[in-house]
């Protein structure tokens, strides 16, 4: 079964699922496999590895050691061309589409295509919005672009739209790793009302309640990197608790 078909099969059981994002280098190998072992009874439905900055190596073992250690899909959460394996699952071929950077529009696309087809990995079309968040996250400065004001509404549901008219099969709402403020309930709310496409959210998410209230408002994948990895993984449950509930 494709990655994609998962999720949607997924979020006709459950109201959300849960992902958790490794970052390459920053989780010590014996705690990746204990992480992914205990996923499934944690409430994880899914990995994404990636990183700003990270070598392929890195990657490539991280992934194995995931892929080894549980069942739980493996997506690749690219932050450049050469973060690329194809022992992943799927890989979010993301569209930075709050962005006017060809490069991260469609350059880099071009040049990964031909390696993502030779590695036979699922590639799932995703627009990537980053949302302003307080102070200047990597994605922001890495990417030379300007995120979408957290009060403006109106102009994140327009990209939210063309990304549905465009034909992109998911749409991530991101406040930047480690983020000062997560994406606003309100503006999820609004993009919901709008698209039919999954959203994913993720950035800044550090307690239960943020995560309640964004599933609430619409979120269906959530994402969380920073605060899982210096909490002790017993507490994984608290967050799933919301996003394992019934549709
Ligand atoms: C970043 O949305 C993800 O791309 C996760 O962010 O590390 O703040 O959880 P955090």
């Amino acid at each position: 079964m494709s990655v994609h078909h998962y999720i949607q099969q997924t979020l006709q059981k459950q109201k959300a699922l849960l992902a958790v994002l490794i970052d390459p280098g920053k989780t010590a190998t014996d705690a990746l496999t204990a992480l992914a072992r205990s996923a499934e009874e944690s409430g994880i439905d899914l990995f994404l590895v990636g990183g700003s900055l990270l070598s392929a190596d890195l990657m490539e073992s991280t992934i194995r050691t995931l892929k080894a250690a549980g069942p739980v899909p493996v997506v690749i959460f690219p932050g450049g061309v050469q973060q690329l394996s194809a022992s992943a699952d799927a890989l979010l071929f993301l569209s930075l589409i709050s962005g006017r950077n060809p490069d991260y529009l469609i350059g880099q696309h071009i040049i990964s295509a031909p390696l993502i087809r030779h590695m036979n990995l699922e590639a799932i079309a995703t627009a990537y919005m980053l949302i302003e968040s307080g102070h200047t996250t990597s994605v922001e400065f890495i990417s030379g672009t300007k995120p979408i004001p957290a009060h403006k509404d109106d102009i994140a549901v327009a990209h939210a739209l063309a990304a549905e008219y465009l034909g992109f099969k998911m749409i991530y709402l991101e406040a930047g790793s480690g983020a000062q403020n997560s994406v606003p309930v309100s503006m999820i709310r609004a993009i919901k009302h709008h698209v039919s496409v999954p959203l994913i959210v993720g950035g800044g998410l550090r307690t239960p309640q943020a995560v309640h209230e964004r599933v609430e408002a619409g979120a269906d994948i959530i994402v969380i990197g920073t605060h899982f990895e210096n909490t002790d993984h017993a507490l994984i449950k608290d967050f799933s608790h919301y996003t394992r509930g019934p549709r």
